[in-house]
């Protein structure tokens, strides 16, 4: 019996992260469809509600959330090798990358998706939910499990006003991926990192293995399409992180467009998080979505829901330059100045958030 087993799916953002994980780890590691038995037998009475990926500990512990399982691995098998650096600095980014590909790439991930692979899409739904039905069936079983996902696509405020902001801003990232790539084969160095793992979700299972997206970034940036390729497949062994703790400057404009597009509508979230709070118990849940807040990007602008997850992750970034020594806070002070995130040195959530019974909580 493997050590992991890994509840997931190929058509499933989260899961190509936590795969992509598991395989450079060189974790023991069985990967389970989860299929609809799957959700009803072990998914929803243990964790609650409907999400993936899952991963069960050797002591059968169910985690959920990718950067959780990372971080669970990491801590009960402190010998391997660490998918979060030990520089300081290094680490900050890492958390950096983590919010950009979880919480801001979904973004072309799912507009991509649900606007030009729809019917594909319903198919693999169907066929990763009932692998034994006739394919009819597994379209209307993907039709009607898709429609919950679909729906979360004007959440994250796609619409006609901003499908061509959202456009411009993934063809920019792929054009500066392209050209980090041609110094550096993973975001930091020769091997991969926590912010490798959380690019490739979107950037695999969506971008890449959906049919008309994938032929978009073969023709776009081959090259972010073989390192994709790279990533999932575990990366290579050897090499290692840029040394004395240095951030590649080639990352510089991605961690700009991520300062530019992304911190705007964290900093209104977490005022309404804020608002919020002030009047919730602490041990609450946290709501999903605080209402509608404006944004731009590529250019365009429109609204999305106000999620609130995505402050989790931003905690856990602003967490780690709470932990750093002076020397550490002023190198990436410098960095985080060139880009356009120097708020971000001083800026913290209203209130705390923890992570329980795989929710969301008011600390
Ligand atoms: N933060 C979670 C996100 C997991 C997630 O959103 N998974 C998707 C599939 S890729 C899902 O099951 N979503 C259901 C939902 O959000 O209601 C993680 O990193 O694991």
């Amino acid at each position: 019996m493997a050590a992991y087993v890994l509840y997931g799916s190929e058509v499933s953002l989260f899961s190509g992260k936590a795969r992509a994980y598991l395989r450079w780890r060189g974790a023991d590691f069985e990967e389970r469809l989860a299929t609809r038995d799957v959700y009803q037998n072990v998914i929803l009475p243990k964790v609650g509600w409907p999400v993936i990926p899952v991963v069960e500990m050797a002591d059968g512990a169910l985690v959920q959330d990718t950067t959780d399982i990372i971080e669970t691995i990491e801590a009960r098998t402190p010998d391997g090798p660490r998918a979060i650096p030990t520089g300081p600095v290094q680490q900050v980014v890492s958390r950096l990358l983590d919010l950009f590909g979880d919480e801001w790439l979904v973004i072309p991930a799912m507009h991509y998706r649900w606007n030009y692979n729809e019917d594909w899409i319903y198919g693999e739904f169907g066929r990763t939910s009932a692998p034994d039905a006739p394919p009819t069936e597994q379209y209307a079983i993907g039709k009607k499990n898709g429609e919950r996902f679909k729906g979360a696509v004007p959440m994250l405020g796609v619409n006609a006003d901003t499908i061509p902001g959202v456009e411009a801003a993934y063809e920019a990232f792929l054009k500066d991926m392209t050209e980090h790539l041609r110094y550096h084969a993973y975001v930091l160095g020769d091997r991969p990192s926590l912010g490798d793992f959380a690019l490739n979700g979107p950037l695999y299972a969506h971008l890449l293995r959906d049919p008309e997206s994938g032929r978009l970034m073969e023709k776009l940036a081959p090259k972010v399409a073989d390192y994709v390729r790279r990533v999932q497949a575990g990366g290579t062994d050897g090499g290692d992180l840029v040394a004395d703790d240095a951030v590649p400057q080639t990352l510089e404009p991605i961690l700009s467009r991520q300062m530019t597009e992304q911190m705007p509508t964290l900093v209104k979230t977490a005022a309404l998080f804020g608002e919020w709070a002030s009047s919730a118990s602490a041990g609450a849940d946290v709501p999903r979505g605080l209402g509608k807040i404006d944004f731009e990007t590529g250019g365009f602008e429109g609204d999305c829901a106000a999620r609130t997850f995505p402050l989790w992750r931003l905690q856990a970034v602003t967490d780690a330059i709470d932990a750093m020594d002076d020397g550490a806070k002023a190198r990436l002070a410098d960095l985080l100045d060139r880009v356009g995130g120097a708020p971000l040195m001083d800026f913290r959530l209203p209130a705390r958030l923890v992570r329980r019974d795989c929710r969301l909580k008011l600390a």
